[in-house]
């Protein structure tokens, strides 16, 4: 009879797709340090080895060879052995891709567990790249490269779904989306004894989404008992997703340990030390046994002498069981701040380039985008106040003006070495207040900026029309046309377009940045705004990457509010209290460019549009008879209809928009990118003339004779059904 307390480690890591370098060196180091914590069994992320996002690399046999390799190198260093790893790499067996887990001990290894669930929904497509693994509780021989028969002394490993059995416990691995599906493997594992379990994970962030992966973290062990190791990779790894962390230990469904969910830490290492008896007793008080007894799933064990917890650890008095916390959630705010600012550090130390230059207009898009780059800069100020090596290497090699090797002492310093505004005015539409906004902002938060306006290239470029043709266009407030109206306006927008890049290119040459460099330019465009299409195509909305793409202006404003005390920049205040324009067109004193009216819709109105449309998965026609229903107080169902019908129609002649979309973090469930996340076609049939269109009317018709008739038969303000 062993010990009954086990130490064990669940680990995030910051891992970069194809950066096998980095991978081992963050692998190596977690490892090193949940022995140092005392782990025996230590469990890392999905595909931890090649990195999550490495996508369509899947296909290549580079990719597989380099996971081997690199595998080659943890079973044969020997700062990691005396603990059990569990890791995460892309593994072929018999010519077909898996996404696996390798099971190891002392150089050896004991299992390699094919994934059995594949996430292929929204943001994941696993079954693109590789197979399930089909034959539940069954194990084929895998037969190893060469490179590994050596090292393993033997020619084949077990390959499939088994347990492995220690002298004192039983534990199985489950990846990812394995977790989600409604009969998860830790449920027969369980049932077939198995105590602690093992789940390595590549889940994003999403505005308020981690309640719900508690939850059902949570859930795994509170039925049947257990222990749950849960660890999530973190950071942005080469592509649109922020992994947020949060590797967790439960044990019987309550959380023992939990990481950060947003930090810049590459390496995080959770641990806990947890009691089996525990378990053990659990599971006689609940109604499992007779299940269990006559389950018909029996797992192969795999068996290893190493022991989870060492008889003579019983004795050490240090060690003392993890008590029970209580999850940690972030507010909305916090969470803009924090998963954007971690987001756009990891993006612009991994890209090599000098900063970020930002366009800002004097509304409140291109301030929240400001403000996140700000709330980057005290992110990683604050890492640097700790003594993070890492953050500390990364901001001496992109931050160089005050020379090398002298760090920034404030937020707004680090801001003011790596982050530019511009104000791109026309001295005809722009407003005092807009560019005062501006300055004022980029006061408080210390960036380099940069106000000018772009008058005279627009008069170059509307020159360009009058002398080659004669005509001359002008402004609808002018009297021109609907078509010389949306040039105008486009051509102001595109040449802001072209001067933020060129400024991107020069300013760090003209600030004399030792190396000089380039700044990535970010974009401002919101999740409503794109979805409805209310942008020029190749205007400022194109950029380099865009923070708030995916966020809506319901959150951005709360963020905003929130910022003005938790970052004290009371200025803030001034863009919340502001009318929200795009001041493309000329101001007179009748007439003021205003979003809202110029959409057609308020933005909380596209927020409910855009979820109805991707999250609730409804056309025109299902739109608008769930409308009808919830928004009755507001408007009535003919109201309901034109609304629907112009959202429909405005999101179809705009969907080609969505194809350039800048790339923006995602944030939304509802987000309209078509690039990854969204795909639909981008040039639909007129929806105005359309079937669904039709039958709107049709339903509408008939909405309007059923409460016309109950109006007039029972006297009281009908319900419609
Ligand atoms: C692992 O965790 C993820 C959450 O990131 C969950 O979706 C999945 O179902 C879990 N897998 C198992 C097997 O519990
Ligand atoms: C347009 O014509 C005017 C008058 O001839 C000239 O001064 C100007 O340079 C021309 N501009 C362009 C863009 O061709
Ligand atoms: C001019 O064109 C722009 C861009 O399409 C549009 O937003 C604006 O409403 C138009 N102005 C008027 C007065 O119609
Ligand atoms: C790359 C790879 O795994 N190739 C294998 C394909 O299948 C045949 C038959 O099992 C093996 O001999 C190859 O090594």
């Amino acid at each position: 009879m062993g010990g009954h307390l086990v130490t064990v480690a669940a680990c995030s890591l910051n891992q970069w797709a194809l950066d096998w370098e980095g991978n081992l060196e963050r692998i190596v180091e977690s490892i090193r340090r949940a022995k140092a914590a005392g782990a025996r069994l230590r469990v890392g992320p999905e595909l931890e080895i090649s990195g999550y996002m490495a996508q369509d690399h899947f296909k290549e046999q580079d990719t597989f060879l380099h996971s081997l390799e690199v595998l080659a190198r943890i079973l044969t260093d020997k700062s990691c052995y005396d603990i059990i790893l569990d890791l995460g790499l892309p593994i072929q067996h018999r010519n077909v891709s898996y996404n696996c887990r390798v099971i190891c001990y002392n150089s050896k290894i004991l299992l390699i567990r094919p994934k059995q669930f594949l996430a292929s929904d929204l943001n994941y497509r696993e079954q693109r790249w590789f197979l399930p693994w089909s034959k539940p509780r069954q194990t084929e021989d895998y037969h190893l490269p060469r490179m590994l028969q050596k090292i393993q002394g033997a020619t084949h490993v077990p390959f499939g779904d088994a347990l492995i059995s220690s002298p004192d416990t039983c534990f199985g691995a489950e990846t990812c989306e394995e977790l989600f599906t409604p009969n998860a493997p830790t449920i027969s594992m369980g049932l077939d004894g198995a105590e602690v379990f093992t789940n390595s994970s590549a889940s994003h962030w999403e505005i308020q989404k981690l309640d719900t992966r508690i939850k059902l973290i949570c859930e795994a062990t509170r039925k049947s008992g257990g222990v749950y190791l849960y660890a999530n990779q973190k950071g942005g790894d080469g592509d649109r997703l922020y992994f947020d962390g949060c590797s967790m230990i439960i044990v019987n469904g309550d959380i023992v340990a939990q990481g950060s969910q947003f930090s810049l830490d590459d390496v995080e290492v959770v641990t806990a030390t947890v009691d089996l008896e525990e378990v053990r007793a659990y599971r006689s008080g609940i109604s499992r046994g007779y299940q269990a007894v006559t389950s018909l799933a029996k797992y192969q064990r795999i068996q290893t002498d190493f022991e989870l917890s060492p008889e003579e650890e019983e004795f050490d008095i240090t060690k003392r069981r993890s008590a029970v916390i209580q999850p940690r959630y972030h507010s909305v705010e916090e969470e803009i701040a924090l998963a954007a600012g971690c987001y756009l550090w990891d993006y612009l130390r991994r890209s090599g380039q000098a900063g970020y230059l930002a366009p800002l207009s004097g509304g409140i898009d291109s301030c929240a985008t400001a403000t996140i780059v700000f709330s980057m800069c005290r992110i990683v100020m604050q890492a640097v106040k700790e003594g993070n090596p890492q953050v500390i290497e990364d901001v001496k090699r992109v931050a160089k003006y005050k020379g090398e090797n002298v760090l920034p002492d404030t937020p707004q310093e680090l801001c003011n070495q790596i982050f530019s505004t511009i104000y791109m005015g026309m001295a005809t539409m722009s407003s005092a207040e807009t560019r005062k906004r501006a300055k004022d902002l980029a006061e408080a938060i210390g960036s380099y900026h940069i106000d000018l306006n772009i008058d005279d290239v627009y008069n170059a470029q509307k020159a360009l029309i009058v002398n080659t043709t004669g005509f001359d266009p002008q402004f609808k407030v002018h009297g021109g046309s609907y078509q010389e109206n949306i040039t105008l306006q486009c051509l102001q927008a595109r040449i802001r377009m072209v001067t933020a890049y060129e400024f991107g290119q020069i300013l760090s040459t003209t600030r004399g940045r030792p190396g000089g460099g380039s700044l990535l330019v970010l974009g401002s465009a919101n999740v409503g705004e794109s979805l409805r299409g209310y942008l020029t195509k190749y205007d400022c909305s194109s950029a380099d990457i865009n923070p708030i793409g995916s966020i809506d202006k319901s959150d951005l404003k709360r963020f905003i509010k929130w910022a003005v005390k938790d970052f004290d920049i009371p200025c803030l205040q001034e863009f919340l209290d502001a009318t929200p324009t795009a001041e493309l067109e000329p101001i007179t004193s009748e007439y003021v460019q205003a979003d809202e009216a110029d959409m057609g819709f308020t933005y909380d109105e596209l927020t409910v549009l855009g979820r109805l449309r991707k999250e609730v998965k409804l056309g025109p026609f299902g739109m608008f008879q769930r409308l009808v229903h919830d928004w009755s107080a507001d408007y009535t169902p003919a109201q309901v209809a034109e609304k629907t019908k112009r959202f429909h129609h405005f999101y179809a002649i705009n969907r080609h928009k969505m194809t350039t979309l800048t790339p923006s973090l995602h944030a939304q469930p509802y987000s309209p990118d078509d690039n990854r996340f969204d795909l639909r076609p981008f040039l639909y049939p007129p929806f105005w003339k359309s079937w669904s269109f039709k039958r709107i009317d049709a339903e509408l018709e008939r909405i309007e004779a059923t409460m016309a008739k109950k109006k007039k038969d029972g006297g009281v303000e009908a319900e419609i059904d």
